[in-house]
């Protein structure tokens, strides 16, 4: 029974770690040990903080084992200095760094064997591993919007996502009956502690996007003016965008008539039926009310992902209760851009919302928040330090997103000004009165 649970484990540290070798050895040294933004940390300190709170929860917590290097915690805390300051800092080089975390993965796995997995909540089900495989895949995901960041010749490569083949999806809305639902879970093994407890929510009728809003539609809202017209934007989301000087999503640039984007070092012209992609939350929301529409709440967006109107349960996944395949969601790296909309029937919810999960990560209007009954576990320091009003949700993962640290009750969040990270987002409305309840 728990030998099972133990491999599954080394089998996922495996697979996530063969993921971050990945981003880290297809740049030379000069680039790891860089600051490509005031942003991002260097990949080489991303590297190291991955090993470092590797051995803080496994080796030394879950493990009791002698430290490996506890000489360096405070470089790798990431309260102690703030991103733009870590390139400064006597930090690992890369051969230290490599070295470092392969030496605390061999005490991991060498544990792994033996630790007992129950008598301890930190450890039941193996929860401090799975904490500790979302924590690499959610800085794998950091460090490859590094390399979206980064300028000079393409490093990574993947082949292309697959092609929209459900017609008719952009600009199509999908009505969600009103009630309750249960939001959040008390059942997922490795559920992080803010998307704890399950809770019933009364969720009155509302309409979704069937899809999320596409480079498309994102264009005729910049043609339209809407960069330029403060009525669109909030209060503090217009004083951004003059500040900030936005003009279109970052990494857009002019283009004849059109627009054209550079990706992970690549400039090709912007696809029409593509989900828009590193958007602010501010962005989102003015498209949203010139489009005569708002951003779905918190608890709408989970609705539409969770609910199976014929039991009334909420599931794991729009599709269903199964772990993710790649034919349900572009998730994964699997290709190094959203897929146009339509590219994944297999993945919609029961009420025919699409790519709820993958693609990009989807704004939605609700400050970050705990649950009724919210209980930090194991650390502060992983959401409940983040709680509050300068924080906005995020919700669905994107393409750069591991199906280990996604699912349906996920929560990402940022500030509203920032989209280095690959959001976009996708619109809802009230149901108009006798409307889908
Ligand atoms: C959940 C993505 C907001 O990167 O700040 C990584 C994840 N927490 N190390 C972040 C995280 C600690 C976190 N986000
Ligand atoms: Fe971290």
């Amino acid at each position: 029974m728990t030998s099972d649970l133990r491999s599954r484990v080394a089998a996922e540290l495996e697979r996530t770690r063969a993921r971050t070798t990945l981003l880290t050895d297809a740049v030379d040294e000069g680039d790891l040990i860089r600051q490509h933004s005031p942003l991002m940390s260097p990949l080489v300190w991303d590297l190291a903080h991955i090993g470092n709170q590797e051995e803080l929860w496994l080796v030394r917590d879950v493990g009791r084992r002698e430290a490996v290097r506890s000489d360096i915690d405070e470089l790798y805390d990431a309260f102690k200095h703030p991103r733009r300051d870590r390139p400064t800092l006597p930090l690992l080089d890369p051969v230290e760094a490599r070295r470092y975390v392969s030496t605390v993965r061999d005490k991991v796995l060498d544990l792994l064997d033996t630790v007992p997995l129950e008598g301890r909540r930190l450890v039941e089900r193996g929860f401090a591993f799975g904490m500790i495989v979302q924590h690499e895949q959610q800085h794998d995901e950091t460090m490859l919007a590094t390399h979206q960041l980064r300028t000079g010749s393409p490093v990574l490569a993947a082949p292309a996502p697959p092609a929209g083949v459900v017609p008719g999806l952009t600009g199509r809305e999908v009505r969600v009956p009103g009630g309750p639902f249960t939001m959040g879970t008390d059942t997922d093994p490795w559920a992080l502690d803010n998307e704890r407890p399950a809770h019933q929510v009364d969720v009155p009728a509302f309409a979704i996007d069937a899809a999320p809003v596409t480079n498309g539609e994102y264009e005729a809202f910049i043609a339209d003016g809407g960069y330029d017209t403060p009525r669109w934007w909030s209060p503090q989301g217009w004083a951004h965008r003059v500040e900030a000087g936005l003009v279109a999503p970052q990494h857009w640039r002019r283009d004849g008539d059109g627009w054209a984007y550079t990706r992970f070092g690549r400039t090709t012209p912007v696809i029409a039926d593509e989900p828009v992609v590193h958007v602010c939350f501010y962005e989102a929301q003015a498209y949203a009310r010139w489009a005569g529409k708002r951003l779905p709440t918190e608890a709408e967006w989970e609705k539409a992902a969770r609910f199976d109107p014929a039991t009334g349960r909420s599931m794991r996944f729009p599709w269903g209760d199964d772990e993710w395949t790649p034919d349900r969601a572009n998730l994964g790296q699997l290709h190094l851009a959203p897929a146009p909309v339509g590219a994944y029937p297999r993945g919609a919810s029961p009420l025919g919302v699409h790519q709820l999960v993958g693609d990009v990560w989807e704004w939605v209007d609700t400050d970050f928040h705990g649950y009724p009954g919210f209980a930090a576990f194991p650390y502060r320091e992983y959401s409940e330090v983040f709680f509050g009003p300068e924080y906005r949700i995020l919700r669905g993962g994107s393409f750069g997103t591991d199906a280990a640290a996604c699912r349906g009750t996920f929560r990402n969040w940022d500030y509203p000004i920032r989209r280095q990270i690959f959001s976009g987002f996708r619109t809802a409305r009230d149901a108009a009165p006798g409307e889908g309840s």
